[in-house]
């Protein structure tokens, strides 16, 4: 009998290594997980890029019951050394290692291949060793709405083709074609995972929402791409993590799960709400150039994820509150993600286009 088939349940406490723990969703998994206070175990790897931040994890960590359960490596999912000594003792792998930024991917493509093919494949094969060893482990790749590409109507179901359109989203379709290959070919216990456009605390201020709030907070200007009517799924960020874990319990072995938001807008809706929130000016925002290959909407059908039992509690109005709030009450934070390489990511990325920008009309 293939193992997947022999064994698809978790024991309970179960033990978890979680790759890229230190980001935004991957740490948000680990606090909500930690928190039950259920038993289970988390061993977190993260190479700490720029998007990796120990502090992340603070609130488990200055808790002596939950940081018992919490072990820290730093390292890199690429490295299958460092990948085989943390195998032995893990019932699942929750992969949510990736570069995750689609501009970035758009200046400097190779780290997203090599993290989100490679990394994949070390932990695909970490995997199927410890299934020749009669030793299961369960493999859940977080993969992506973009995945589908640009979809102009409707919403991309699970069995819709897939159709990449920037070097982050055709790492991720890499990555998971990957983790599905081990299912048919060897077996392996995998699951898949596609969130929509995922915000909360925590985010790394290069993405939409945070890097507007923040410029916002700050008087700054706010560099909207094209005529910002580009639309995306916001998904809040704890039911992301939710339906994450979710899916590693109850998933079919071999199966992918769409996660949308349910909250479908289009960028300047988005941009007018969150500056409500922070009491701030419309004229703060920027018409700049577009981002190249710009995919004009994703949207997905949630129907399996449902049928499985699981359904989003946060709404869209809510959830930006609270991020809102978040960002104006943790400004060591984001001003702590804003050092480092950051001020010549900022340049590279908006100097040119902000010199060049226009007033964004409103309507
Ligand atoms: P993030 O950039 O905030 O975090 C990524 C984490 O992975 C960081 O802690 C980083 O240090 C770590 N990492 C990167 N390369 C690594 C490597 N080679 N080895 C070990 N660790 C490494 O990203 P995020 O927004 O939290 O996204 C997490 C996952 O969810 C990614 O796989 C992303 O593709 C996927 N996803 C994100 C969204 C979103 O809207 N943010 C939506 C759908 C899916
Ligand atoms: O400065 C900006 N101006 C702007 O108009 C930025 C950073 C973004 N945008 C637009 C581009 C998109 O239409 O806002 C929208 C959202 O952009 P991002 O926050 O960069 O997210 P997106 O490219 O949609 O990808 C996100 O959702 C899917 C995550 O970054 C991915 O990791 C995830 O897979």
């Amino acid at each position: 009998m293939e193992p997947a088939a022999r064994q698809s349940r978790l024991p309970d406490p179960a033990r978890i290594l979680v790759t890229g723990g230190a980001g935004f969703i991957g740490s948000a998994y680990v606090r909500d997980v930690l928190s039950r206070r259920d038993g289970t175990r988390i061993t977190v790897l993260d190479k700490l890029t720029y998007a990796g931040n120990r502090a992340n994890l603070a609130r488990v960590e200055s808790d002596g019951e939950q940081a018992a359960r919490l072990r820290f490596v730093e390292g890199d999912i690429a490295d299958p050394v460092v990948v085989g000594t943390l195998m032995d003792d893990v019932d699942a792998v929750v992969n949510f290692a990736a570069e995750s930024h689609v501009d970035r991917s758009i200046l400097e493509p190779e780290a997203f291949l090599v993290t989100g093919v490679i990394g994949v494949h070390v932990l695909l094969e970490a995997v199927r060793a410890q299934d020749a060893k009669g030793r299961h482990a369960r493999f859940l790749q977080v993969s992506t709405d973009e995945v589908y590409g640009s979809v102009e109507q409707g919403h991309s179901k699970e069995t819709d083709a897939l159709a990449p359109r920037s070097p982050y989203s055709a790492a991720k379709a890499a990555g998971e074609h990957l983790a599905r290959s081990y299912h048919v070919t060897y077996g392996t216990d995998v699951v898949v995972t596609r969130g929509s456009n995922t915000y909360g605390p925590y985010h790394h201020p290069e993405k939409l929402i945070p890097l507007f709030v923040t410029n916002a907070i700050d008087d700054g200007p706010l560099p909207l791409y094209g005529d910002g009517l580009q639309r995306r799924d916001w998904l809040f960020v704890g039911d992301h993590a939710g339906a994450i874990e979710h899916v590693l319990r109850r998933g079919v072995p071999g199966e992918t799960y769409n996660i949308p938001g349910e909250a479908e807008l289009a960028n300047r809706e988005v941009v007018e709400r969150l500056l409500a929130r922070l009491g701030k000016p419309w004229s703060l925002v920027r018409r700049v150039e577009d981002r190249p290959g710009h995919d004009r909407r994703y949207a997905m059908d949630g129907s399996k994820l449902h049928a499985l039992g699981w359904r989003n509690r946060t709404s869209f109005d809510d959830g930006l509150a609270a991020t809102v709030d978040w960002f104006v009450d943790n400004e060591a934070w984001w001003r702590a993600a804003r050092s480092g390489d950051w001020q010549s990511y900022y340049d590279r990325q908006y100097g040119a286009r902000l010199a060049a920008s226009t007033e964004a009309s409103r309507g």
